[in-house]
């Protein structure tokens, strides 16, 4: 059992604190579920990180175990095994015990990675149901070994190794009585692992999954954040080959920036603030943004791209179509807002609107082409953006598309009034929106059908976003506005039912739909209200009865339940328009019948959803089939 010969109050203490982690695990790591469970990976590697970023680690290697164990090793100088005079405890007993025991041994440079929560090995320890550490330091190697957060024996030497190698070795069990969920995602832990290893220049992160099916992949990037802008904009044309780089330390914060352009009308940044993701931005972005604007303008001007008798480019005209990441390590975060995800440290707006203006300024300087194309693009989408507030003060005041309850004409509204009780299918195609009008449940279902493809909305402007008619129909529809002017309450129901062919192109145009949505009406996806509807592959029909197969291993579970005989028919269907009112109803309408699937909007996979809907958009051929291979992940059955 634990060492109770020197139980002194220190270890009351300690015992307390980690005892107040079981309670209450979510004030810790934000939640017990998925999201948890993966997050006590990040809270180990973190430690990792600090010692890479302090020059001493150039290899983290993360290990799914087979029993779903996790772990994590580096090559770092080890943690410190020596005792701690007031406690008489090694240092490393005491990281793993003690509550917010943070990375500082004697000065041994300041903690600057760590997560939202700002807690480390001892929560994780707290949480895990069982955890052992190896440190490989001056020849030996030292381990012991925790359970629920209570050390069952005393630091020993359990072997030793070449003096020259050092390191850290941690490897930990969740506890199944605390997580909900205690399988890992390699994919999870994938998208998570490659954003540092981007993050963190040199560092080489090596992910393996040991379970049934091995898996190893290796995250080594030279170029850091130079070479993230060009992992975002794969699949689309950049404007100009480089990628603009500045980095500099400014009053203690080290700050790092790239961007690049391409010929997409979309604005893609992304902030990190000690290799977090801050997703609300907060002074380290308006730093950003303010020497963005301020450098383009100056330039612009001096060189006579923009003309003496015309307006400043506005900051949004410049970031049209820019990918860029601005991460920052500073030793002190403050995190604001309601959610604690906007750097509030004033001097991190002065560290980054200085170096990049310095920087950016000498660029543009030296590479005066590309300087010349960002300012020409700036200006066109300045003239779009004027042309747009015209389209959007016409959208607000038209009425010629409208009935007389100012309602399109082509939507077969629904007679209850109770949005909760509504929905809307959008329907691809005039006759199978015919079908399901006659299909349909008038009381609670609207149907709107769609002529053909919808705009992409990736690949044109706003004021030809707002003009294109289907488009204008939906937001009409739905009631909300879009944009600033975008009001979830006004919401006229309360599901919105995607139902194309079950082909490519359906999903090519349910994809066009859910870019809309994702990037014009976020909320309609993040409160749940998006659906797609799930039209069946086949169907069977034997002596007068039918049976619908909804995939390939559905119509075989049929055919050996009914006999695979020259009795029975099968027709594959290709389209909605092949099946009758009836028919419809019964396979994709039917509420009791029918197969929904909910659009899901996960935060933690926020900036891959955003990859991935553009890179689909984009004009290569190949990334848009990887996408509809993939697009299945962020849908999930909700009732049948
Ligand atoms: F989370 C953790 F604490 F368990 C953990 C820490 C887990 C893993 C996998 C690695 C580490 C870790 C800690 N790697 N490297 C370090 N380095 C130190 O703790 C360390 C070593 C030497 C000195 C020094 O000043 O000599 C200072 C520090 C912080």
């Amino acid at each position: 059992m634990s060492n109770n010969n020197n139980y002194g109050g220190d270890q009351i203490q300690i015992l307390e604190g980690l005892e107040a982690v079981r309670k209450r695990p979510g004030m810790y790591i934000g939640s017990t579920s998925s999201k948890g469970l993966h997050h006590l990976v990040y809270e180990i590697v973190d430690n990792s990180v600090d010692e890479a970023l302090a020059g001493y680690c150039s290899t983290i290697e993360v290990q799914i175990n087979s029993d779903n164990s996790i772990t994590v090793k580096d090559n770092g100088r080890g943690i410190p095994v020596d005792t701690n005079t007031k406690t008489g405890r090694p240092a490393v007993e005491l990281v793993f015990t003690v509550l917010h025991a943070g990375g500082k041994f004697g000065g041994g440079g300041y903690k600057v990675s760590g997560g939202l929560h700002g807690v480390g090995a001892s929560v994780v320890n707290a949480l895990s149901k069982w955890l052992e550490v190896k440190v490989y330091r001056d020849g030996n190697i030292y381990s012991q070994r925790y359970e629920k957060g209570h050390v069952m024996n005393e630091m020993t030497i359990v072997g030793s190794c070449d003096e020259s190698f050092t390191g850290t070795e941690v490897t930990f069990l969740p506890d199944a009585d605390i997580f909900e969920e205690t399988v890992y995602d390699f994919d999870i832990l994938k998208t998570r692992l490659r954003e540092t290893a981007f993050l963190t220049k040199n560092l080489r992160i090596i992910l393996k999954d040991d379970r049934e099916e091995k898996k190893e992949i290796v995250f080594h990037y030279e170029g850091g954040i130079q070479e993230f802008i060009n992992y975002l904009n794969k699949g689309k044309s950049p404007l100009f080959s480089q990628v603009i780089y500045c980095e500099g330390t400014k009053s203690d914060i080290y700050v790092e920036v790239a961007l690049q352009h391409n010929d997409s009308y979309t604005e893609n940044i992304y902030s990190f603030v000690n290799n977090i993701i801050t997703p609300e931005g907060g002074t380290h972005l308006e730093g950003f943004k303010r020497a963005i604007t301020k450098t383009f303008n100056e330039y612009g001007r001096a060189n006579k791209i923009i003309r003496e008798n015309e307006q400043n480019l506005a900051g949004e005209d410049i970031r049209e179509g820019m990918t860029a990441i601005i991460s920052i390590k500073i030793a002190d975060p403050q995190f604001e807002g309601q959610t604690k995800q906007k750097l509030g440290n004033s001097d991190a707006r002065n560290a980054v609107e200085s170096v990049v203006t310095e920087q950016l300024t000498y660029f543009l300087e030296q590479n005066p082409n590309v300087a010349k194309l960002i300012c020409e693009k700036s200006i066109v989408a300045q003239r779009a953006r004027d042309a747009a507030r015209k389209a959007r003060e016409l959208t607000r005041k038209a009425k010629t598309a409208l009935d007389g309850n100012g309602l399109p004409g082509k939507l077969a509204d629904c007679s209850d009034k109770n949005p909760a009780n509504c929905e809307i299918y959008i329907v691809e195609g005039d006759s199978a929106g015919g079908s399901a009008k006659t299909a349909r449940d008038r009381s609670t279902q609207a149907i709107l059908p769609l002529r053909g493809k919808i705009l992409n909305v990736e690949k044109a402007r706003l004021d030809r976003i707002l003009g294109n008619t289907e488009i204008r129909t939906m937001i009409t529809a739905f009631g909300t506005g879009i944009h600033e002017d975008f009001d979830i309450n006004k919401l006229r129901y309360h599901k919105i039912i995607i139902m194309t062919d079950a082909d490519v192109d359906g999903a090519h145009i349910a994809t066009l739909l859910l870019t809309f949505f994702y990037r014009f009406m976020p909320q309609l996806i993040k409160d749940g209200y998006v659906y797609l509807a799930t039209p069946p592959l086949y169907q069977i029909t034997k002596n007068k009865k039918n049976w619908y197969a909804y995939s390939d291993v559905e119509l075989n579970d049929i055919l050996v339940e009914v006999g695979r005989d020259g009795n029975n028919k099968i027709q594959r269907y290709k389209g909605l328009g092949e099946m009758d009112a009836q028919q419809l109803w019964d396979t994709t309408m039917n509420p009791q019948t029918r197969i929904l699937k909910k659009v899901l909007y996960d935060e933690e996979k926020l900036s891959e959803l955003d990859i991935t809907f553009t890179t689909l958009m984009g004009d290569q051929v190949e990334p848009r089939r990887e996408f509809i291979e993939t697009n299945a992940r962020y849908v999930k059955n909700i009732d049948i």
